[in-house]
């Protein structure tokens, strides 16, 4: 049974308020060497909920230096059998611990608390326990296919090395999980660095590692800005790549910080997905699936669902239908069990949104449902649905992570192309989903789409099994699957000759 929230509350506040931010280096908590620190907040109420530290180049230096000790010396000689048991061990311990951790995403993030035990702890481990698996599954190949009996040939698949991962703030706990999972399966060491909005879960996520029995050094936290940790761990001569979430501004950023040392790196980046209905499509089932696409997290979700391509015949039903969600979604308090609709996660972002929101009016595109904030405490912004938009809008092109969803009708015959066309007319090429009950045309069109995760009739989460990442400015590589956890390793080959 779940602990009653009153001494939840309770427990969070007496393990945060007035303490002193820490970074987890070299199996070590530490204060910034500067001594700096800075604030991170409740969006739901603009509170204060603790002091972090604030990390420089000093502490960036010796993380990395930690990481790079750990990967050269005693992590190296950790059979993977054993790696996937420590990784295990901490999904087992984000488990035990979920009620409090999803409770800090709720404070720390704004995520309503009937979603963060599923959504952040649930995601958190289901990647750790699938990641755990690739340890013992990771092998290199044999090849004699140049010259048979003259060459033997082997291709090692080694761990890349140190790894900086710089995860943003809409998931941050899972988003760690699925960045860490997959390096320690490969044998990497890495210096997490969660974003300055959302510390608090990724330095309970090095406690609970520590406990877990990672060697020192093997998982390092450090806590700061973007544009101070962040970049330096981007250009650090001395980390072999870098795994990045986030905006594809920032995406850009990291690009030019590799070629300090021509560092690895996979950008996982914007989107602005389209979901298509049908006018054969179950609607049923589409409209809500639309709605929360959207709607869900506050639109704060790389893969949301933000630009909606509805048929004709069914517009009016679908729009209206979306309305009415939009309007009937509790919006509100995060720890209020029936809030569906939280903040977004800084008055920066509610600038963001609202100014998008404006945008779009004075570009022409009319406000359906919603179009401002929310009065009072909280950066809360109503669930919008813009109608007439145009694809030269920039509320249309640009990515506007809010629950601001921009519709347009198609009429005429189903034509893949066209419909492609329109999905495509972006820079992003994120996700996609497709309502119809014609399934040839469903997958015609996602064979046309230009997006990496596409869904057909049905809606979903991340699933870890599956590659995650873009097409165009959405991003360089993929996460999780198989091709997530190679992306933490090289390839060496090696030739014998034989005679
Ligand atoms: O992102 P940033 P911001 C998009 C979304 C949002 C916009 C801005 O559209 O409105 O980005 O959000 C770190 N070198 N997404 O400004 O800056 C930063 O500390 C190295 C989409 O918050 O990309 C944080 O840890 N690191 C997205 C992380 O990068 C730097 C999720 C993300 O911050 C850095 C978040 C630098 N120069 C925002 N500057 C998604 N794909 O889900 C910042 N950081």
């Amino acid at each position: 049974a779940e602990t009653p929230i009153e001494t939840r509350l309770e427990a969070f506040r007496s393990r945060w308020s007035g303490t002193t931010g820490k970074m987890l280096i070299g199996g070590e908590w530490r204060e910034a060497a500067s001594g700096e620190t800075f604030a991170t907040e409740d969006p739901a109420t603009g509170e204060k909920l603790a002091d972090v530290a604030s990390a420089g180049q000093e502490d960036v230096d010796a993380a990395v230096a930690a990481a790079r000790a750990a990967f050269e010396g005693p992590w190296s000689k950790v059979k993977p059998d054993e790696r996937a048991k420590l990784i295990n061990r901490l999904a087992d311990l984000i488990e035990k611990n979920g009620d409090e951790l999803a409770l800090t995403e709720t404070l720390d993030v704004g995520r309503p608390i009937q979603f963060s035990r599923i959504a952040d702890v649930g995601g958190a481990v289901s990647q750790l326990r699938y990641q755990a698996g690739w340890a013992t599954k990771l092998q290199g190949e044999t090849n004699e296919i140049s010259a048979p009996g003259e060459w033997l040939s082997y291709v090692l698949r080694e761990p890349i090395g140190v790894c900086g991962q710089i995860v943003p703030w809409n998931f941050p706990l899972a988003m760690a999980c699925g960045k860490l999972g997959p390096a320690m399966a490969a044998g990497c060491t890495v210096v997490l660095k969660p974003a300055e909005q959302t510390p608090l879960s990724t330095i309970r996520l090095g406690e609970l590692a520590l406990e877990a029995g990672f060697p020192e050094g093997v998982i390092n936290v450090v806590t700061g800005y973007g544009r101070t940790s962040g970049a330096m761990l981007a250009n650090h001569m001395d980390v072999d790549k870098v795994a990045f979430t986030g905006s594809t501004e920032t995406g850009k950023a990291i690009i030019e910080a590799s070629k300090t040392n021509f560092k690895r790196i996979s950008l996982e980046l914007g989107g602005k997905s389209p979901t298509f209905i049908f006018a054969d499509a179950d609607l049923k089932k589409a409209i809500p699936a639309a709605a929360m696409g959207i709607f869900f997290n506050a639109g704060q979700v790389c893969a949301a669902g933000s630009r909606l391509f509805v048929q004709e015949e069914v517009a009016d039903q679908v729009l209206e239908g979306i309305a009415g969600m939009a309007k009937m979604l509790r919006v509100g308090h995060t720890l209020d069990p029936e809030t569906v609709i939280g903040p977004l996660v800084s008055q920066q972002q509610l600038d963001r949104v609202t100014g998008y929101i404006e945008s779009g009016r004075q570009e022409g595109a009319t406000v359906m449902v919603g179009g401002g904030r929310k009065e009072g405490a909280g950066w809360f912004v109503e669930p919008t649905v813009l109608v007439d938009t145009e694809a030269s809008m920039k509320v249309r092109a640009e990515e506007i992570f809010g629950p601001v969803l921009c519709a347009t009708r198609f009429a005429g015959e189903d034509d893949a192309d066209r419909l492609a066309a329109l999905g495509n007319e972006t820079q992003f090429g994120l996700a996609a989903s497709i309502w119809t009950k014609d399934i040839g045309m469903a997958h015609r069109l996602a064979r046309r789409l230009k997006a990496g995760t596409i869904r057909i009739n049905g809606s979903g989460g991340v699933d870890p099994a599956l590659p995650l990442g873009g097409f165009k400015a959405s991003g360089w590589g993929r996460e999780n699957g198989r091709a997530g956890v190679e992306a933490y390793t090289e390839l060496k080959a090696i030739s014998v000759a034989l005679d």
